[in-house]
């Protein structure tokens, strides 16, 4: 573990000011960023890095992506925040690009991923009565173990994970939770008349990279059919091509009947997310009955239009999925003592490190910070690698050197 004197003045002049004046609710790897640019990242004192988190997979198009960069600008400068009180003219047509794009009826426009996740469960329940049938306030959504959607009262009240929902009760009741991978389960729970939904990440992000068998996600949606229940798909970290398709869904050919965007969909520079669905479940919810200030302004439409539109132009999906093949293989070339295995889609991948030390995994990514490579554990002995989806073979190729590198420290 690194002692605060081996950190220069400016450095820990930083550290000191976070620990003086904001909450203790995360506890970053001791480096400081002052600037982004493309794959990169550099610290206070100059040092250059790879950034292997992007923003928890919000920053696929990488840091300061000149056509994103150049869409906010222009529009913060022109307006900015409407509310929607008013029309403005960039959310009609930002809606109709986004239906379009992934071939939905309707957008309901948000900010934070968790909220998107909230709009969906709202949207769910009132489908559940509007349309379904299910007695007033007797809606249940189905979840898995180990999932993550965020952080809200309601949505920890679902989690499987102590340190997510530990003292913060009391908790938001109509969910059942299965085991993840798991369809007997999931046949089982729809026998239950008053199931409305089963909320599901395609591959589970904070659980560690974890993929499901190949054809899950398509029974997912069979069952779902077959129980007119919806599949509600959160694809706010494996979207937008991070696995090396456009959603993570696509790799089984699978269309949620909710599906969930955040985090990249604003190419990393402010929260804007997005749940689309067709007009049978979208139009349950009437004027006056869901909202949010900043929903739907015209900036984050904007943006997102370009942030969109750069993932195909520069196909950062075929670039995720060339990349992450390549990234596996050169991982596994390693043959470390040290790792378990690597797995994962596209570029969202992780190692599980093996080893006595019980801060192994901390420990190597306080190495691999040292070598010039930036990436975070996950639950303890996973580390998550996924870099912007623009990075280019000879710099997987010299990530790979600097992970091979950083493992001696483990020796
Ligand atoms: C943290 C990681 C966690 C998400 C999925 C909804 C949300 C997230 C599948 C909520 C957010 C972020 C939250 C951040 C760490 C990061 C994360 F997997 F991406 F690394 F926690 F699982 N659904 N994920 O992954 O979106 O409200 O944050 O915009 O809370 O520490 P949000």
């Amino acid at each position: 573990m690194q002692t605060l004197t081996s950190f220069t003045d400016k450095t820990r002049h930083y550290f000191e000011l976070e620990e003086e004046f904001g909450a203790h609710n995360y506890h970053p790897l001791p480096v400081v960023l002052t600037r982004g640019q493309g794959v990169y990242v550099w610290d206070v004192d100059g040092k250059k890095y790879f950034d292997y988190l992007s923003g928890y997979s919000a920053l696929n198009q990488g840091h300061s992506h000149p056509k994103i960069l150049s869409s906010l600008i222009e529009q913060v400068q022109k307006l900015s925040l409407t509310s929607r009180a008013f029309y403005n003219d960039q959310l009609g047509e930002y809606a109709e690009f986004i239906c379009k794009y992934f071939g939905y009826d309707k957008v309901l426009p948000m900010n934070t991923g968790v909220e998107a996740v909230e709009t969906a469960i709202k949207l769910c329940r009132r489908w559940g009565y509007a349309v379904k049938g299910i007695p007033t306030d007797k809606a249940k959504i189905v979840v898995c173990e180990n999932n993550f959607h965020g952080r809200t009262s309601t949505v920890i009240s679902f989690s499987t994970d102590p340190s997510a929902y530990k003292d913060f009760g009391p908790y938001m009741s109509g969910f059942e939770i299965i085991p993840y991978n798991d369809t007997d389960a999931l046949a089982r729970v729809l026998q239950d008349k008053n199931v409305a939904g089963f909320l599901v990440e395609p591959i589970q992000g904070e659980a560690g990279v974890v993929v499901p068998d190949d054809g899950y996600l398509k029974k997912v949606k069979q069952y779902c059919s077959d129980a007119r229940v919806l599949m509600i798909g959160d694809e706010i970290q494996t979207g937008l091509c991070r696995t090396g398709k456009l959603l993570a869904c696509d790799y089984e050919d699978v269309r949620p009947d909710i599906l969930i965007l955040g985090k990249a969909l604003s190419g990393g520079t402010l929260p804007v997310s997005a749940v689309l669905a067709d007009d049978e479940i979208m139009l349950t919810i009437k004027p006056g009955e869901h909202g949010s200030t900043y929903g739907g302004n015209p900036l984050a439409c904007k943006v997102a239009i370009t942030s969109l539109s750069v993932l195909k132009d520069e196909q950062m999906a075929e670039n995720a999925f060339l990349q992450g093949e390549y990234f596996r293989t050169e991982i596994n070339k390693l043959q470390s003592p040290h790792i378990k295995l690597i797995r994962g889609k596209g570029l969202l991948n992780a190692v599980v490190i093996q080893h006595q030390n019980p801060d192994a995994a901390w420990d190597l990514c306080l190495s691999l910070k040292d070598h010039g490579l930036l990436a975070k554990p996950t639950h303890g002995d996973k580390i998550r690698f996924a870099p912007p989806l623009i990075i280019n073979k000879a710099q997987v190729a010299e990530s790979a050197e600097i992970i091979k590198e950083s493992l001696k420290s483990l020796d």
